[in-house]
């Protein structure tokens, strides 16, 4: 069995994980250490990464690693639970770093280590795996490249020191300025020199469902299939692909992710997004496409652009509910497809090898 693979951005595509993890060890228990026996990798979007005050940050891989290793700072959907903010402080009065993106006296901790890791040699996704023996997050975690690419953001209008033109990081763009300043187009730099972090395609191709979460369909899903193999490893792979709607009922469930949306010309809604992914039949991604209840009435739409939707509530108020729609993505893709979660193996039955 090859499992489930999750393509992955920030707080939702976390968030989502949590509760597939969930759902998978109250459905598929294992008898061994794990909490199931059906192994998920989670392909994580590095556009957001950033070197600040000489530290490598990478805001989607910690938010994946503190979410499902229990750190994570619930109410803020990044950082970490009981954070302080001393060392973040006195950075500022040096007027070094950025005052408006904060670095957590634990948080740091991680960017430490990461930065430490990277500079003695080890790749992203050695780094990535040291942090995670910590956090036991009960999924791989994988950067989408070892390569560096960070998305940029280029300004439409003037902007404090900025000028119409100009690129900025795409955190200064969400964090600075709440993703309000004008902007005209998103740019991954470092994206066509970039490879797929090792074992990212064959994670793709491999698996037996491919996930995508209901994350920043532009900047962490979009981003994540311009890592150059993605999205043929997608067209080739054997597994059903199956996207959650970040989207409910017109507007975005957290996030700005409708701002991202509007600067590539796409339409807010689940009908939207599901177009901007496309059917697998007519080159794009999706075999099947989750929307919430609220959004049926899209479904005769979708379905007349060759994607197949089902309605069910998609609000992940807690992992439980969360958990449902992970079982609610695995059935839709048995229903275009029988896969190997269904045929029972011999940990299912209770039997040993
Ligand atoms: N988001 C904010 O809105 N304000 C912050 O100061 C901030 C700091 C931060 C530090 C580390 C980190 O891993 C994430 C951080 N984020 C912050 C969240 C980040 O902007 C988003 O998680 C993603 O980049 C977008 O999905």
């Amino acid at each position: 069995m090859t499992g489930i693979t999750v393509l992955a951005g920030g707080v939702g595509g976390a968030r989502f994980t949590r509760g597939l993890l969930a759902h998978l060890a109250a459905e598929h228990p294992s008898a061994g250490g794990e909490a199931s026996t059906v192994p998920v990798t989670v392909v994580v979007n590095t556009g957001d990464d950033m070197w600040l005050t000489g530290l490598r940050i990478c805001p989607d891989l910690d938010t994946v690693m503190y979410t499902l290793g229990g750190g994570i700072s619930e109410e803020q959907g990044w950082g970490r639970a009981d954070e302080t903010r001393r060392t973040s402080g006195e950075i500022a009065a040096y007027g070094a770093g950025w005052d408006w993106f904060t670095l957590g006296d634990l948080d740091l901790g991680t960017h430490i280590v990461r930065t430490d890791l990277l500079r003695s040699g080890r790749t992203l996704s050695e780094a990535t795996e040291v942090l995670a023996q910590r956090w036991r997050p009960g999924a791989r975690l994988l950067p989408m490249s070892d390569d560096p690419v960070e998305t940029h953001v280029r300004l439409a209008a003037d902007i404090d020191e900025h000028r119409a033109g100009d690129l900025i990081h795409f955190e200064e763009w969400w964090v600075r300025y709440r993703a309000a300043a004008a902007a005209s187009e998103f740019v991954q730099v470092g994206l066509e020199q970039a490879q797929a972090a090792p074992g990212v395609l064959e994670a793709i191709r491999d698996a037996d469902v491919v996930i995508i979460p209901p994350s920043n369909p532009v900047v962490s899903v979009g981003t994540i299939l311009a890592v150059p193999g993605v999205r043929a490893a997608l067209r080739d792979t054997d597994a059903r692909v199956v996207g959650v709607s970040p989207i409910i009922g017109g507007s975005v469930v957290r996030g700005m992710a409708d701002r991202c949306l509007d600067i590539v010309g796409v339409e807010s809604t689940a009908l939207g997004v599901g177009r901007y992914y496309g059917s697998r039949a007519d080159g794009g991604i999706l075999d099947a496409w989750l929307v919430d209840e609220t959004d049926a009435g899209l479904i005769p739409d979708l379905e007349a652009a060759g994607i197949r939707a089902s309605a069910h509530p998609l609000w992940m108020h807690d992992v439980p509910a969360t958990a449902a729609i992970a079982a609610h993505a695995l059935r839709a893709a048995r229903a275009t497809h029988p896969i190997a979660l269904d045929r029972p193996t011999v940990q299912n039955i209770g039997g040993t090898l």
